[in-house]
């Protein structure tokens, strides 16, 4: 039916398209398809089409654990036609069946029932906490250097294990924004063939409570206002700070995440804690105490809290998309599991530290973290619902060899995970969803329940039983059984109490804040100044000061200042505390793989070497983004953002190949960037980009007609600004200020 002048667009930008597709395929990461798509609807019958390369889904696997030999795609949809639930194939799924085209919709149409109710059932429950979550395949191999202290076959030298690992928020919703300061999760999955083993760690070494019968408190605290419901995702409000100020306990917690802890750069830049002490136990039945830690090998990174509030709304999704392009990308993110170790005494203390208290870390100075494997996550899910949100993960899921200790909010965890799991799950049998089957024999005589996927034969499923022949046998240690270890649990009466150990809530804090930089001290003290300024009631406010006080005399000056409120005095007394430099993010450098590097180019200026420059981005293990005043190629070079659509929160670096004048839609009516700036002939959206990367430390780099736009916005010759002749001798300097992750000396601390 196309008019002419339609058909010539159509035209044109089917041609525009190859163009660009041809040059975009291989590189950039964030293809939606496995297949390009064609202008037009395909309408030749084809089987399904495979997933996209880089992704994986659960091992095909029966519901107890057998190896089917099936590749993926036998649990995705099959054949080249539309059918019903049952496999009938159908004509039209556009139209319901009614009483004549002007008539009622009839009952009778089964289609169209079975289509809407499987719809209106779509959504199970959210996970009460952690919800918003993003997920990936991978592997983990064992360095064998834990064989001494622990039985775990999967920690044995160059035994390889799938994992599944799961990355959250904790207090939003499952559409709230990555970047809201907050706690993050990091659950591990590991598929042993000796039963699944789950570490559901966060990213943060403490927790806000020492038992686990507060954590609705904790979290009824942290979550949007009952009677409003808001603020999402965030603890900028006053019942979060109502609860820490009062319950005191939870002011280390609360440290860390006012630190840049709580608003990392991205997942794979994040250290992983198992929290509480674990005990291990080795082949000749000996124990230690142990927790896990993972290390990045990227380093820990964060963002500036500017830029992550930015980012919660110019990419809501900006962590999940970071872990899904680096996967795309080949910059596959690793880990090293490490574990600090300590004797099993009958105090279970370490150097005067109770193992028990998970309020408390064991500085990495006292007991070093020891490494014992290393996890890479290779494969992107293929079915986000499927795999990410039906993962189940449970404290309880212990291989031999790793045995929970009596840390009270551990014990809470072991009943809470599968309790959870039978709402939102609907059911019991919630092991069988393919993302959950272990990769080991699972012969378990639980029975029937909603969603029973298993056909399970036999007549006898308790014991002892002969009609089955006795199956199943229980397991002595010679065939690698669980054990739980005999620990003596002293003779006490039944109290609702903590040990006394527990009652210190503030040494720790204070060691946090004493071994963080100048830099990172001033990020804390914005970040309470911010969090207590949104709060209403001003007791709150004093309240937390209060806390402060103990902490650090300094810090609640600085805070007071900021909320025009007087400092206390202290109500305990300072700690004396040896500073733990392993806490600190700031003073190495680490590999850039997987960083976003902004490219403005001006389609009128100067292209040469652009194609060089964007080979040696890639090269460097980086993604360059050309950004332009508008789509289409530049250069004969595809444009990822354009002056509208960019914003330079999503670079790690910013490169200036020239000095594009104001664009024909640089107009505050149609973009209100364009109001930032007129101070030169400059685009304003791009001085915009240049100051904002200044103020948030980055690396900013020029060349050739670039240079000016330096000159232009003020920031020629500060450090980690760059200019030069060609781009050939700034992108090297660039690259290597770019291992320290920030530009940290542009800004001076007051508190140095
Ligand atoms: Fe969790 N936690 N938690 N938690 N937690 C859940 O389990 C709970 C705690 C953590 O990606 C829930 O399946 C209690 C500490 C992660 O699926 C729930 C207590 C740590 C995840 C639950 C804690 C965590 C959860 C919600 C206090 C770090 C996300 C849905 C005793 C060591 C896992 C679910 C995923 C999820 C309960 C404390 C980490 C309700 C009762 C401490 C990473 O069962």
């Amino acid at each position: 039916m196309g008019s002419k002048p339609g058909q010539a667009i159509k035209n044109a930008v089917e041609a525009a398209a190859d163009k660009v597709v041809d040059l975009l395929t291989p590189d950039v990461p964030g293809k939606p398809g496995s297949a390009t798509p064609t202008l037009e609807e395909p309408t030749t019958p084809v089987e399904p089409l495979p997933p996209k390369e880089e992704q994986g889904s659960p091992d095909t696997r029966t519901p107890t654990g057998a190896k089917t030999g099936l590749p993926p795609t036998a649990k995705g949809q099959q054949g080249a036609y539309l059918t019903t639930a049952q496999g009938a194939r159908l004509r039209d799924t556009d139209h319901s069946l009614k009483a004549g085209p002007r008539g009622p919709i009839l009952l009778q149409d089964h289609h169209f029932r079975e289509k809407i109710t499987h719809f209106d059932h779509e959504r199970i429950p959210e996970r009460v906490v952690h919800a918003r979550g993003a997920a990936a395949h991978g592997v983990f191999e064992g360095y064998g250097t834990a064989e001494g202290v622990t039985r775990a076959g999967f920690l044995k030298k160059g035994k390889k294990t799938d994992v599944f690992v799961r990355f959250s928020t904790v207090l939003g919703s499952r559409g709230s924004a990555d970047t809201v300061r907050d706690t993050r999760g990091f659950a591990t999955k590991f598929y042993t063939d000796e039963g699944t083993f789950d570490l559901v760690g966060n990213n943060i070494p403490v927790f806000f409570i020492q038992d686990g019968i507060k954590f609705p408190d904790v979290i009824h605290a942290g979550k949007p206002h009952p009677d409003r419901e808001i603020p999402q995702a965030q603890s900028a409000h006053d019942t979060f700070w109502d609860f820490v100020s009062l319950h005191t306990e939870a002011q280390h917690h609360t440290m860390w995440n006012m630190s840049d802890r709580g608003i990392p750069r991205s997942f794979r830049m994040m250290e992983g804690f198992g929290v509480h002490t674990f005990r291990l136990v080795n082949e000749a039945g000996e124990t230690v105490l142990a927790k896990f830690h993972w290390k990045p090998k990227l380093g820990v990174h964060s963002l500036d809290w500017e830029e992550a509030q930015l980012l919660s709304g110019i990419d809501p999704d900006y962590h999940r998309r970071d872990l899904y392009d680096a996967i795309e990308a080949g910059a596959h993110p690793e880990w090293e599991l490490g574990i600090q170790v300590f004797p099993d005494t009958p105090d279970e203390t370490f150097e005067g530290i109770d193992l028990l208290d998970p309020t408390k870390i064991v500085p990495e100075e006292l007991a070093p973290v020891q490494p014992i494997g290393r996890m890479t996550l290779n494969r992107n899910p293929t079915n986000f619902f499927a795999e990410v949100e039906q993962v189940a993960y449970h404290l309880g899921n212990l291989p031999p060899g790793i045995d929970v200790t009596n840390d009270p909010l551990l014990q809470a965890r072991l009943f809470s995970y599968l309790d959870t799991q039978l709402t939102r799950l609907a059911g019991p049998n919630f092991p069988q969803i393919p993302i959950n089957r272990p990769h080991a024999d699972v012969n378990d005589m639980l029975r029937d329940g909603f969603h029973q996927h298993a056909v399970h034969a036999g007549v006898a499923p308790y014991r002892p039983n002969s009609l089955d022949g006795g199956n199943p046998s229980v397991a002595g240690d010679t065939e690698h059984a669980f054990l739980d270890v005999p620990v003596t649990v002293t003779e006490a009466s039944k109290v609702r109490a903590n040990p006394v150990s527990f009652d210190d809530h503030y040494s720790q804090v204070r060691l946090f804040w004493l071994s963080m930089s100048p830099v990172e001290q001033e990020h804390i003290i914005r970040a309470y100044t911010f969090e207590l300024g949104k709060c209403y009631e001003q007791a709150i406010k004093e309240r937390q000061l209060q806390c402060l006080a103990n902490i650090d005399p300094v810090l609640c000056a600085q805070v007071a200042t900021g909320l025009g409120l007087p400092a206390p005095q202290p109500t305990v007394p300072l700690t004396e505390t040896r500073p733990s430099p392993a806490l600190s993010q700031v003073g190495a450098v680490w590999p850039v793989d997987g960083r976003m590097v902004g490219i403005v180019v001006d389609p009128d200026g100067d292209l040469d070497g652009l194609a060089t420059l964007r080979e040696t981005v890639f090269t460097a293990g980086m993604v360059p983004l050309l950004i332009a005043p508008h789509g289409g190629l530049v250069g004969g070079l595809p444009v990822q953002r354009t002056f509208a659509t960019a914003r330079s929160v999503e670079f790690d670096a910013l490169l200036l190949a020239g000095a594009p004048v104001p664009a024909p839609d640089a107009l505050p009516a149609r973009d209100a960037k364009a109001g930032a700036s007129t101070a030169a002939n400059v685009d304003p959206r791009v001085l915009l980009m240049v100051e904002e990367c200044w103020r948030h430390a980055k690396v900013i780099g020029a060349w050739g007609a670039g240079a000016t736009v330096l000159t232009a916005a003020g920031v020629a010759g500060t450090p980690g600004v760059v200019g030069g002749d060609e781009a050939a001798a700034v992108f090297p300097q660039v690259l290597e200020l770019m291992g320290a992750h920030r530009v940290w000396e542009r800004f001076l601390a007051a508190v140095a």
